[in-house]
């Protein structure tokens, strides 16, 4: 009946950057407990992959395959894998007033390719500009951990298992990454708050959850005292 529909609880689009074993797999889940907890519907997705094409791609990627192809085209791989994750998963889901949580997204390319990398802003702006259009994060949380206390974590993790392209890279370049994240972070302090993961799981999860209260619900909740 025209006037009677209740208005659709918009989707939400929250991201998680760090370095290796800063803890986003760890949280992420956490926080989709704690917002599935509290009746919002929630998705749990991760850049590279997040949908079958892109899934396919990750696995070119993490091999270290896109790195034979040099480092652009490499940057090409995830803008592809990004693209597919978009269409197929993320923008359908948000559509449908999902909260989507993002284990990495555009600022790794930004920092991995870019900061770090040796792949130009012109060609990783326009390949973002292509993949996400206008689609920005609501809210991204750096998790900021020293380089050793990441990959020891990772580390322990992985076990016998063989490290992974980029954990192979040195820890010079670990160090980088967190201060080229911390300087993210500081950059765009609208849409980024940066997060001491340093701390055990329960503690960390408890600052995640500060942040996305004051980011994410204060603001409505001023919204309806005003109203
Ligand atoms: N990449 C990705 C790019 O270069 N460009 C891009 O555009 C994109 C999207 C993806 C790689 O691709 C690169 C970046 C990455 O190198 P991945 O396998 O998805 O690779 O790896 P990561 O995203 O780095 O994730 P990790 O799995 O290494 O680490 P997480 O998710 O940060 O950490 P998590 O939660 O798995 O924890 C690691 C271990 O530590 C423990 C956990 O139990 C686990 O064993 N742990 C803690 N221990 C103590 N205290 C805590 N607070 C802990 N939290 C977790």
């Amino acid at each position: 009946m025209p006037g009677s529909a209740k208005k659709r609880t918009p989707g939400r689009f929250i991201t998680f950057e760090g370095g290796e074993g800063s803890g986003k797999s760890t949280q992420i889940q956490l926080l989709a407990d704690r917002l599935n907890g509290a009746d919002h519907r929630t998705i749990v997705t991760r850049e590279p992959g997040g949908s079958p094409g892109a899934e396919i791609i990750r696995h070119l990627l993490l091999s270290g395959m896109g790195k034979l192809l040099g480092d652009e085209a490499e940057t090409l791989l995830f803008a592809a894998a990004r693209d597919d994750h978009v269409q197929h998963v993320i923008k359908p889901a948000l559509d449908r007033g999902v909260w989507v949580l993002c284990d990495r997204f555009t600022d790794s390319t930004q920092v991995y390719q870019g900061k770090l990398g040796n792949v130009s802003p012109g060609l990783i702006n326009a390949l973002e500009r292509v993949t996400i259009g206008d689609l920005k994060p609501d809210l991204t949380l750096v998790l900021d951990v020293p380089a050793a206390v990441g990959l020891a974590r990772a580390i322990k993790r992985r076990g016998a298992v063989a490290p992974d392209r980029f954990e192979q890279e040195s820890f010079e370049f670990h160090e980088k990454l967190r201060d080229a994240y911390r300087q993210l972070a500081n950059e765009s302090p609208a849409r980024c708050v940066l997060i001491d993961a340093n701390a055990d799981a329960e503690t960390v999860a408890g600052r995640v959850w500060d942040a996305v209260r004051q980011r994410l619900f204060a603001p409505a909740l001023n919204e309806t005292a005003r109203a």
